[in-house]
């Protein structure tokens, strides 16, 4: 049996499309752009096994828009600052630079042995002076326009790592790669205004028609527009235990509530640990002096302060219901409010919110219900804060309202009374850019004692990072080089400091899909040209990058757009988010209080019964199927897999088994069942050399233009998935059928179809088919109308009412043909037993009734 040779095709052809240029993209085409982009990767060493099936799926949509008659461009890079090269630098003594750019040879390597459809001479690295001097070029122009500023802010503090992290790097108060107890610190940093695009880069949202509803529901929250009203508690003249008299301009401090309604129920106040009031108070309470520094001890992470105990301090001072100078209400500085977020105060209302039911009842305070469901108008509160929707009680000139109504009403009388106003809230912060890193774009500033804070002329860029430095001490690298810091200012002459921070690595991913579109020396991009590229059509990637990495690139597309220089708003118009990959583990206790041995797949035999260590031939435990990790060794490495059943195959079973926002399971079987159905397509493909005589068959040419619907439709939806499984039922079909030219030309048609996912195979069996060309460069099928019209019917078989069977038949056949055909049924003749039927009924084309 002639088998597929896949490594002397994989070389054959990747050698070819090469040497053709096969898939770069030209600019000046005459054919409609479509742009395919995956997130490019970081360049870790290895290429992992959930990169292949994110890279399988993006590059059978590009080979099919290619085939389809657009000019597609589909490009790769390197993500390629960041921290791990700054670990492998500490840990194994290599330069970040060295170790960063010998990760990306072998990465590459890697990519195209699998034989993606990929732009190569776009290909871009993040840590390559001609990236990231054009984002210092970027950076300086949205400083001119107003969209950077410098602030001093409070920052979580990674004390062995010696950096800022960001609040999703905080993982229950300590730094996600140290585990270190995270601390809080105030240092001036550069900021990018997001929040001047919060309610743009909502209302976009809607417009996003091709992305996933998850991932905007998740923009959404993150954005978290609020609207509700600002009002002013004032304090009370008679503070109930002795304490500071406050000072400042009037004696007082704003809230801010989204439920003005549950006035009535307010029971306390409280305010953050970082609010002025706050501080002041503890100026001579020692306690609470104590009680606001624990609070500061942990990470700023509003996730981490939704799950801490709520904690209050009692400061003794009272402010005045703002409905009724009557009615007084205790301050206290609570751990769960945020300085950052509304004004840093709040008034609570256990009754209707559950965060201040547990801190009312921990602190003895009253619950009152204001808001009444249907029939429970006086029903107390227990243990469950009421939410949801209903009408006011105990709320005076509110009574009998609904909340939505009492609502307005009360932001009405705080509006005419001049003690509130009403104003929408964004949960979103100003986008803090500077790390105190060493591996990452250089911000281009220069600190002079003179002049203060100068931009470095565009002239002077790129701001080069320097690469002799050393690791041998924690900190930046940067702040002990013996000479990069030193530079003369650009404006005075006199001597003055570079500034050492870096930019979060996030912005280095927020502009990487416009330089793949355009990249000129001189400038970032060109904007027409980048223009006719954008927006990326079909963006792929993991859901990990579902909020910060999309947002952040939304507002750098907008940035860019306000300050004119891209005319682009949205990068993204259509988006995926692909599932992991993920195996099950094998396993052996090591006994009390000891972490269990994990065996990688390939020191194991797998059998159906259980699972064999092969070293000692005992039994190891088989456990869950789950995400593939280092640490429980249950990873399946491309190169040993690529080596054994090629790249068509591993590139089949990547799209096979499940769909593709799910995860899929690897298996054995499943990688088996791919290599196979390649073979199998081959096998078509030999028998078919000669050009077959013989007869039509309309059957099959039917089945062979369902088939190029159907998988033109599942690509274009990217269900991968079903499109495998019609190419299985074509193959299928191709099998039975007799040869003859329908199936030649159906061999052919197959081989244009399985293209995009086993580009090798098909190239092989192109050429050997005789065929013009290169398949990647053969227009994609296209349907006969008139063979994709459903030409037969299912006629259901009666006899005296009763259901006996059915039988396909041509669409419109005779009575007389569907009679002879509902008699000659096996169960029909059974129930006549010899007699011949007194009536027959034909419904056509569905129904026979026989009555006997
Ligand atoms: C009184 C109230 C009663 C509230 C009630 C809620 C329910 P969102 O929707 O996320 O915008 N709040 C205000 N400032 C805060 C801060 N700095 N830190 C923590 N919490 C703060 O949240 C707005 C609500 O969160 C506000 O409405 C306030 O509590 C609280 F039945 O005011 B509410
Ligand atoms: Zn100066």
């Amino acid at each position: 049996m002639p088998r597929f040779d896949h490594q002397a095709a994989e070389v054959r052809w990747q050698a070819i499309w090469e040497a053709r240029e096969s898939f770069v993209a030209r600019d000046d085409s005459p054919r409609p752009k479509a742009y395919v982009l995956e997130m490019f990767p970081y360049p870790s060493g290895r290429v992992h096994i959930g990169h292949v099936r994110n890279y399988t799926m993006g590059d059978v949509v590009a080979r099919t828009r290619r085939a389809q008659g657009f000019e597609v461009l589909h490009p790769m890079g390197w993500d390629a600052f960041g921290m791990p090269a700054e670990n492998a630098a500490m840990e194994r003594g290599v330069d970040p630079g060295s170790w960063t750019r010998a990760n990306i040879e072998a990465m590459r390597a890697q990519l195209k042995r699998l034989g993606f459809a990929l732009d190569w001479s776009r290909e871009l690295a993040t840590c390559d002076p001609g990236y990231y001097g054009q984002e210092q070029a970027l950076f300086l122009d949205m400083l001119a326009a107003g969209l950077v500023y410098r602030r001093e802010s409070a920052v979580n503090w990674d004390p062995v790592d010696m950096t800022v992290l960001a609040n999703e790097q905080v993982i229950d108060g300590r730094g996600w790669r140290s585990g270190a107890l995270v601390e809080r610190r105030k240092l001036n940093q550069w900021f990018l205004k997001i929040t001047d695009f919060a309610d743009d880069l909502l209302d976009g949202l809607s417009g996003l028609d091709q992305w996933p509803d998850k991932v905007r529901l998740m923009q959404e929250n993150w954005i978290g527009r609020s609207t509700g009203l600002r009002f002013r508690f004032e304090l009370a003249t008679d503070f109930p235990t002795p304490g500071p008299s406050p000072e400042g301009e009037g004696r007082g401090f704003d809230v801010f509530t989204t439920r003005p309604d549950t006035l009535f129920g307010a029971s306390f106040a409280a305010i953050a640990a970082d609010h002025p009031l706050a501080q002041q108070c503890a100026r001579d309470n020692p306690a609470l002096a104590d009680f606001i520094a624990q609070c500061q001890a942990g990470g700023t992470a509003a996730a981490d302060i939704e799950t801490q105990e709520k904690l209050g301090f009692d400061t003794g001072l009272s402010v005045i219901h703002p409905l009724d100078p009557g009615l007084q209400l205790p301050v206290f500085v609570a751990n769960f409010v945020l300085m950052d977020y509304g004004t840093g105060a709040l008034f609570g209302c256990p009754g209707h919110d559950q965060r201040d039911l547990d801190f009312a009842r921990k602190y003895q305070l009253p619950v009152l219900r204001v808001v009444a469901a249907e029939g429970e108008e006086q029903a107390p509160i227990h243990n469950d804060a009421y939410t949801g929707p209903g009408r006011m009680v105990n709320s005076r000139f509110l009574d009998g309202m609904t909340a939505e109504d009492a609502r307005a009403a009360v932001i009405a009388r705080a509006t005419s009374e001049g003690w509130g106003t009403s104003v929408t809230q964004y949960r979103l912060r100003d986008w803090g850019v500077s790390r105190q890193r060493y591996w990452g774009t250089p911000i281009p500033i220069i600190h002079c004692d003179a002049c203060g804070v100068v931009p470095v002329p565009k002239a002077d860029l790129p701001v080069i990072l320097p690469e002799d430095v050393s690791f041998d001490v924690p900190g930046n690298p940067l702040e002990r080089h013996p000479t990069w810091g030193q530079v003369a200012c650009p404006t005075c002459g006199a001597s003055a400091r570079r500034e050492t921070d870096t930019l979060d690595t996030f912005t280095n991913s927020s502009w990487y899909f416009i330089r793949f579109a355009s990249a000129p020396l001189d400038r970032p991009f060109d904007p027409a040209v980048a223009a006719q590229w954008l927006p990326v059509g079909q963006y792929i990637g993991g859901v990990e990058h579902a909020i910060l990495h999309l947002l952040y690139a939304r507002f750098w597309t907008r940035a860019l757009q306000r300050i004119g220089a891209l005319d682009v708003a949205e990068p993204f118009s259509g988006l995926f988010t692909q599932g992991m990959v993920t195996h099950e583990t094998y396993s052996r206790p090591q006994g009390e209080g000891l972490p269990p041995i994990w065996f990688a797949p390939e020191e194991v035999d797998r059998r159906s019964d259980g699972a064999w260590l092969k070293a000692d031939g005992d039994k190891v435990e088989v456990g869950r199927v789950i995400k593939m990790s280092k640490s429980k060794k249950n990873v399946i490495d491309p190169d040993a897999i690529l080596g054994r059943y090629g790249a068509d195959a591993v590139r089949w079973f990547m799209l096979s088994d499940s769909p593709p926002e799910r995860d899929l399971a690897w298996s054995e079987s499943g990688i088996d069942g791919a290599w196979r159905f390649v073979q199998r397509v081959w096998r078509l493909a030999e028998e078919h050399v000669a050009t077959a005589e013989g007869v039509a068959d309309g059957k099959l040419d039917r089945q062979v233009h369902r088939a190029i619907a159907a998988v033109t439709s599942d690509i274009d939806r990217l269900q991968f998935n079903k499109a495998v499984a019609r190419l299985y039922e074509l193959v299928g079909a191709l099998e039975r059928a007799s040869p003859g030219p329908s199936r030649r030309a159906g061999v052919v048609t197959l081989i244009q179809l399985v293209a995009p996912m086993a580009p090798h195979l098909a190239e092989e069996a192109w050429a050997l088919l005789e065929q013009d060309g290169l398949v990647c460069d053969a227009a994609w099928p296209v349907a006969d109308p008139a063979l994709l019209i459903d030409d037969e019917v299912t006629i259901a078989v009666q006899v005296n009412g009763k259901l006996k069977g059915s039988f396909t038949a041509a669409k419109g056949s005779e009575k007389a043909v569907l009679e002879a055909d509902a008699l000659a049924l096996p169960t029909v003749q059974r129930s006549l037993d010899g007699a011949s039927p007194r009536k027959i009924i034909v419904v056509p084309d569905r129904l026979v009734n026989i009555v006997a």
